[in-house]
């Protein structure tokens, strides 16, 4: 009798040490090994993705392990835990034919409240890494993940036009308040860090979720919107903003919350949606932006998937769910 632990084999492959010791980071630590089962009496084609976790690749993963905006924001807390699950649910997932190897970064961990040393060690590790990526997959965290990432973006790409998309329910555009930037404020910070330069689509958008102050600023701001409600009328809603911020930006920058999926699809979130887009329809904007980018020669260079939120995860299928769409953006 074989049992399930026998058919398990772990990876202890050393996170990829990418900061020198200027950057040596009070938050950084290592993340879990990989792990996943391994069937050898199917043969070399038999592999799921925790086999290619490795020194070198094309792509990087990194976590960023911060609950402090979920918290500063009101909500509900535990996607400090979401990178760990996310691992785990990736690497479980049977590789797809020409899948590549790919490097762990590790985890920018955040403990307690310290979320803007946090989001300013995200940017600086991350601006480290597209000197060797293509392509980062930022696994967070709440949504201030997106503050760090943008950091690290622009300023590895100081010239570049940067277009901001992000799956989301949520505009995350609210203003600090006396509890300080948190996971509602990344887009507004953004913004206010470069109001010129400040080009941003959000998709999923739920009207009951975003009061009227922040549709208003939105409006302001020129920020193009695309409500939940189209695309469950149009699943293909989003794909003209999609195509236009492409042509006319060097690089677009993704961000994934995974609240903009049903309550039913993505329960472990830290505020699960209502009504929401069906996953189908997320995975289609995925590769709608994917196909935009490569037809107008726009790079993609930096991916998040946020708000992953494991306490309150059902049978780990947020985590899956998320994990499905990672695995679609590394392949
Ligand atoms: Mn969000």
């Amino acid at each position: 009798m074989v049992t399930l632990e026998a058919q398990c084999i772990t990876l202890h492959i050393p996170v990829q040490v990418i900061m020198d010791v200027r950057l040596m980071p009070v938050f950084h630590s290592s993340s879990e090994p990989w792990t996943g089962r391994s069937d050898p009496e199917d043969g070399p084609l038999a592999k799921r993705v925790f086999e290619f976790v490795s020194k070198s690749g094309s792509r990087a993963v990194i976590g960023f392990a911060s609950e402090a905006g979920v918290a500063r924001n009101k909500g509900r807390t535990g996607a400090k835990e979401g990178p760990a699950a996310l691992r785990k649910s990736l690497g479980g997932l049977a590789a797809p034919h020409g899948f590549a190897s790919f490097v762990d970064l590790g985890d920018v961990v955040v403990d307690g409240d310290d979320l803007e040393a946090g989001q300013k060690q995200l940017g600086e590790h991350i601006d480290r890494a597209l000197e060797t990526y293509d392509r980062v997959m930022v696994f967070g965290g709440g949504h201030d993940t997106a503050y760090g990432s943008y950091l690290g973006l622009s300023t590895h790409f100081p010239d570049k036009k940067i277009g901001i998309i992000n799956l989301d329910a949520h505009l995350d555009l609210r203003n600090i308040g006396a509890a300080g930037p948190s996971s509602g404020t990344p887009f507004n910070q953004i913004r206010q860090s470069a109001p010129e330069a400040f080009d941003y689509l959000c998709i999923g958008v739920a009207r009951e979720s975003n009061t009227q102050a922040l549709l208003a600023r939105a409006k302001e701001w020129g920020v193009e919107i695309v409500f939940d409600d189209a695309l469950l009328r149009d699943a293909d809603g989003g794909r003209e903003p999609i195509i236009s911020m492409a042509q006319r930006c060097d690089i677009i920058y993704l961000t994934i919350d995974i609240d903009l999926m049903p309550h039913f699809q993505a329960p472990g979130v830290s505020a699960p949606a209502a009504r929401g887009v069906p996953f189908a329809t997320v995975e289609h904007l995925v590769d709608t932006v994917q196909q935009a980018c490569t037809e107008n020669d726009c790079a993609l260079p930096l991916v998040d998937l946020v708000e992953l939120s494991p306490i309150h995860d059902i049978n780990g299928m947020t985590a899956k769910t998320a994990a499905v769409l990672a695995l679609s953006l590394m392949t």
